[in-house]
């Protein structure tokens, strides 16, 4: 087989689903031209890696004068890469380039992404179908704290499981008479955080007498909230210390069956994360862990957690996406490919979460730029 001749790398200023400016890294080779556009988020975690080394404008310049002289020819040749521009460029930045060359390399080989990647599982899908927190905006003052209000269907299939996750978001919107979206399409409420439980719960009723499965979970992204050892609830108000923030979400998870809590503590403690850890639910961490393996081994010793996001840009390395999930699979906990808030039409984590087996993707339910890994995801599944 030919060798993967890199012809141009161009990056630019391209602008995602709120509007912000990020980051876009063009890689052309023989067999076309393949590009990234890398996500932002807003509720970012203090451990993630900057999104860029200094700023936007300079990662762009710095990768539009880069000169890749070597041979790539596997996944592990962006070992190559990183030793050309550590130090020099973001996770953003770095994310995208990454993504660019393995879309090319998948191209080079005949392949899809996915299947370059080596995957064979579909994940189950979770969606945002109800928002507070910093991604929300107040409706007669007031929001729920809690970030992300999550359906996650049960179906057969993805695409069922698709179709499951929007009917429980049409009912939210009849229930919740919310007529506003937030940053990810998710309805925004006035209601409390208990309340907007209640009406999941009433939502996983309903479709239960259609005959459709579905599960509930929460972002909590409670280091949104807390300060100095208290957790500062709003809607309705409350002061909790560590251990009345761990009790009352024990007391969620089992009044209203929840099957995924993400960040639920604050975003360094492992040792909380730890008392929450339970049998049939997932504690996953995200600000946690910010999908960096050395923070994972600390989840890992601890015994914090059985879930983990994926957000490839929090780390930006693709190398250390993989490494992660390798060693969340080795400790049986289970990997959620994520979106940020902030995204753009670009569908790689779709391949990423099949070609690394991820068990779930968390990609919204609402929305141009959540549907198009959506859309991609369904269509692996039809190919498969
Ligand atoms: C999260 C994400 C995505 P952000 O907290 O899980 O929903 O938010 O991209 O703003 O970090
Ligand atoms: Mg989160």
């Amino acid at each position: 087989m030919k060798k993967m001749i890199i012809k141009k790398v161009t990056a630019k200023s391209v602008k995602d689903s709120r509007g912000e400016k990020t980051i876009q890294v063009i890689v052309k080779t023989s067999k076309g031209r393949f590009k990234t556009s890398a996500p932002c988020g807003k509720s970012k975690g203090r451990f993630e890696v900057k999104s860029y080394a200094k700023n936007l404008e300079n990662d762009v310049d710095f990768i539009n004068c880069l000169k890749i002289d070597f041979i790539i020819e596997s996944f592990e040749d962006l070992k190559k890469i990183e030793k050309l521009v550590i130090g020099q460029i973001g996770g953003n930045s770095l994310f995208a380039l990454e993504a660019s060359l393995l879309k090319a390399l998948a191209q080079e080989k005949g392949k899809e992404l996915w299947e370059f990647l080596g995957g064979v599982k579909i994940p189950r899908s979770v969606g945002n179908a109800i928002g507070g927190g910093l991604h929300s905006k107040v409706v007669n003052r007031r929001k729920p704290d809690f970030q992300e209000f999550l359906f996650i269907g049960n179906g057969k299939t993805f695409k069922e499981n698709v179709k499951i996750n929007k009917k429980a978001y049409k009912l939210a919107k009849k229930f919740l008479k919310s007529r506003r979206r937030n940053d990810e399409g998710a309805w925004e409420t006035d209601l409390g955080n208990e309340q907007v439980l209640e009406i999941m719960n009433k939502i996983k009723d309903e479709l239960k007498k259609k005959g459709l499965k579905i599960d509930i979970g929460l972002d909590i992204a409670s280091s949104s909230f807390y300060k100095n050892g208290r957790y500062y609830y709003k809607n309705p108000a409350q002061k909790l210390s560590k251990s009345e923030q761990i009790n009352y979400i024990k007391k969620l998870i089992k009044k209203y069956n929840l099957l995924y809590v993400e960040d639920p503590l604050n975003e360094n403690d492992f040792s909380g994360f730890r008392g929450l850890i339970g049998k049939n639910y997932l504690i996953v961490g995200d600000d946690l862990t910010t999908t960096n393996p050395e923070r994972l081994n600390k989840a890992i010793r601890m015994q914090a957690i059985n879930g983990i996001i994926v957000k490839p840009n929090q780390i930006g390395s693709l190398l250390k996406v993989k490494k992660v999930i390798e060693l969340a699979k080795k400790y049986k906990i289970k990997t959620i490919m994520s979106h940020r808030s902030g995204e753009t039409k670009d569908n790689i984590i779709a391949d990423l979460a099949v070609g690394w087996d991820c068990d779930f993707i968390k990609t919204g339910i609402y929305g141009s730029v959540r549907k198009a890994k959506l859309k991609r995801l369904i269509r692996i599944e039809k190919t498969k």
